[in-house]
């Protein structure tokens, strides 16, 4: 039989327009301006994060590949699944290490990748119905309302990976680890991937590298609001500044206004006024520790089944499954 690829499309075509610019209203007309971290990724910032994975001080990504290329084994064994489904799947390569898992144990059948962007989504499917001649299911959709879409047949793997978990607010991880929860039935497995709390010094270098890398992704929203609501802001106008938050837990990226400006947004018609040192705050990152996860999953109805870190003890892959 031919491999099939479908893309179911949950976002209506201008949901995402008027998403943009119902955040951007509310979030640059607060007392304490901010942005959603989910407009950084257009075309440029998603090359951008990219080069971030592989950025010296950015050991995010490493590892968690370093626990996949040891443990890939063990997790598609003990889920027994058939199916894998990657929330916010982006073009990881990842997915490989999960799917040839998958592969190797005879029993690989379907991959469902989730993702905000149909066009990130079109070229994953693509690749993966090529290479692997299997049926990819690719939805697009928005976690805080789509999880729903999510086919539900088959033995699932549910792989959130890359701490993307991190940029939500402990509010907001709880609502959707419930919504996952569910979603998913007994034999199902969650598979979490969540950065660890360590030294200071290391969190914040890797949000400030040397290279600048991190400073122009952050920088890239700006460019972001210019090009889709004719907005003119002079990216070089503000200052790249991580910062750890010690009572929350989690890494800052703020955009400082280097001076006094007032910014227009034309399609909005809109000025907003920045003080000279005003920080737009644009991502929070943040850090868990094994138990925290452990608990956060239980209150949201998982169980762990196990888990691991890299060598080096910065990163946690958990694997869950719900109560029944
Ligand atoms: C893709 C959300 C996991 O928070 O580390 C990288 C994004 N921001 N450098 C992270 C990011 C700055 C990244 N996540």
């Amino acid at each position: 039989m031919a491999p099939t690829m479908t893309v179911d499309v949950h976002v209506a075509p201008d949901a995402r327009r008027t998403a943009l610019e119902a955040d951007v209203r509310s979030g640059l007309l607060a007392e304490q301006k901010t942005l959603p971290p989910i407009w950084f990724y257009d075309e440029r910032g998603s090359l951008l994060f990219d080069e971030i994975t592989r950025l010296p001080e950015y050991y995010l990504t490493r590892a968690e590949r370093s626990i996949l290329d040891r443990h890939a084994g063990a997790i598609v064994e003990l889920g027994g699944a058939d199916t894998l489904v990657e929330l916010g799947s982006g073009t990881s390569e990842k997915t490989r290490l999960l799917l040839d898992a998958m592969a190797a144990g005879g029993r690989l059948r379907r991959f469902v990748p989730f993702d905000v962007s149909e066009e990130v989504l079109r070229l994953a499917a693509d690749d993966i119905t090529k290479t692997y001649g299997i049926e990819v299911t690719a939805v697009v959709g928005d976690f805080h309302r789509h999880l729903g879409e999510i086919p539900r047949s088959g033995r699932r793997l549910v792989a959130f990976l890359g701490s993307t978990i991190g940029n939500l607010t402990p509010a907001e991880r709880s609502r959707f680890l419930t919504d996952l929860d569910e979603s998913m039935v007994f034999h199902d497995r969650l598979l979490l991937g969540t950065d660890l709390v360590k030294d200071r010094r290391r969190l914040l270098a890797a949000y400030d590298d040397d290279a600048g890398v991190t400073a122009e992704f952050n920088r890239n929203v700006l460019l972001v609001l210019n090009h889709e609501l004719g907005a003119h802001f002079d990216p070089s106008a503000f200052e790249h500044v991580a910062l750890w938050d010690e009572e929350h837990r989690w890494i800052e990226m703020r955009l400082r206004s280097r001076s006094d400006q007032i910014i227009e947004i034309e399609q909005l018609g809109l000025h907003v006024a920045f003080e000279a040192g005003e920080d737009l705050r644009t991502e929070i990152s943040a850090k868990l520790t094994a138990g925290q996860v452990e608990r956060e999953l239980g209150e949201a109805g998982f169980v762990v089944e196990r888990s691991w870190t890299d060598p080096a003890g910065d990163f946690l892959l958990t694997l869950a499954r719900t109560y029944c």
